[in-house]
């Protein structure tokens, strides 16, 4: 079946669904359900004037003000790419699909640094569940987040021991106060939550935002429910890894010119059924050849609506209780 959970005897997780949530998950493809209600006023340590803009103040400006609403929080104080071989199956071969995991040597390191440093705040959030939280609830809501420092001057020394405060910038929220990286309805079944997000974004440092496909992400709850620990893996689509520009690259090198020309991976998830579509070029994409074999020429082929295949990936994280504080207009 497409879609199924899948995981190898190598990796540090069981298998990750039955076929009954499987089949509800694909459903949810079909049929988005619609979002819970936001809720009415500020997340509990809110600033209690409803904007959860940890101000206290109405925003200014005439725009009608979003009411953030947030839940139970984690911080990651570990991300890491899994290994290949490791993570989530995305076509229904029964294998798990991560071809960016070639990445995880080199990127584990740096994402250590920047967690570390402060950098690379990642904020999960658990809404719309029981306070105190219990190990079951058919219907939760998880949201991802990139966060910053709530101290001011920030100081990283105190963010990922329990006790961490951040703020969430605005713009992972789209005009109707929706953030950009939810998942909707999620299950929580004896401390284990799944979910799965057709569309799903996250800010990345050093990146910008990136928008995966496809996303299934899994999280356990330690027995005091003060840890966490998560596995996600979807598909990057050749587009939008198009569109980020990679730091230290020469000549405005981007993300896919450094994966499919210089480390030379190719994608491997077919997601418009047409067959695995390639990219042609020497040191960067110049051309993209379609499932059918037609050849898009140019450097923005990527972004041709025929061209939807892209990268699995997978990623592994775990950390502690943390609280979001409000928003902020800021994004750095
Ligand atoms: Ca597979
Ligand atoms: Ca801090
Ligand atoms: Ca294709
Ligand atoms: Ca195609």
């Amino acid at each position: 079946m497409r879609h199924s959970f899948h995981a190898k005897g190598t990796t540090p997780f069981h298998p990750l669904i039955g076929p009954c949530l499987a089949c509800a998950l694909i459903a949810c493809v079909v049929e988005q359900p619609a979002p819970p209600p936001l809720g009415t006023g500020d997340a509990p340590g809110g600033d209690g004037d409803g904007d959860g803009d940890g101000d206290g103040d109405v925003d200014a400006g005439g725009e009608a003000p979003c009411e953030y609403h947030f839940g139970r929080t984690f911080v990651l104080d570990t991300l890491q790419i899994m290994q290949v071989g490791e993570g989530f199956d995305l076509n229904g071969d029964g294998v798990p699909d991560n071809a960016l995991g070639l990445l995880g040597a080199a990127a584990n390191p740096k994402l250590a640094e920047r967690i570390h440093s402060g950098q690379a705040l990642y904020l999960y959030d658990f809404d719309a569940w029981s306070d105190p939280p219990t190990a079951d609830d058919p219907h939760m809501r998880m949201t991802v987040y990139r966060g910053l420092d709530a101290d001011d001057p920030e100081d990283p020394s105190n963010n990922l021991a329990g006790q961490g405060r951040f703020l969430v910038p605005r713009e992972q929220f789209d005009v109707t106060c929706e953030p950009h990286g939810a998942f909707g309805d999620a299950v929580l079944k004896n401390r284990r939550l799944e979910a799965f997000a057709p569309r799903w974004e996250l800010v990345f440092s050093g990146i910008g935002t990136v928008e995966f496909h496809n996303f299934y992400a899994a999280v356990e709850f330690h027995d005091d429910f003060t840890q966490m620990e998560g596995w996600g893996g979807g598909v990057w689509p050749l587009c939008s890894l198009s569109r980020a520009h990679f730091a230290g690259g020469l000549g405005g090198a981007t993300y896919l010119d450094v994966i499919a020309k210089g480390i030379e991976i190719a994608p491997d998830i077919d997601l418009d059924n047409d067959g695995i579509e390639r990219l042609v070029g020497t040191s960067k994409v110049e051309g993209c050849v379609d499932g059918d074999g037609t050849l898009i020429p140019g450097s923005d082929c990527p972004c041709d609506p025929r061209i939807q295949d892209g990268f699995s990936v997978a990623f592994w994280g775990k950390g502690p209780r943390a609280t979001i504080t409000g928003t902020s207009s800021s994004t750095e």
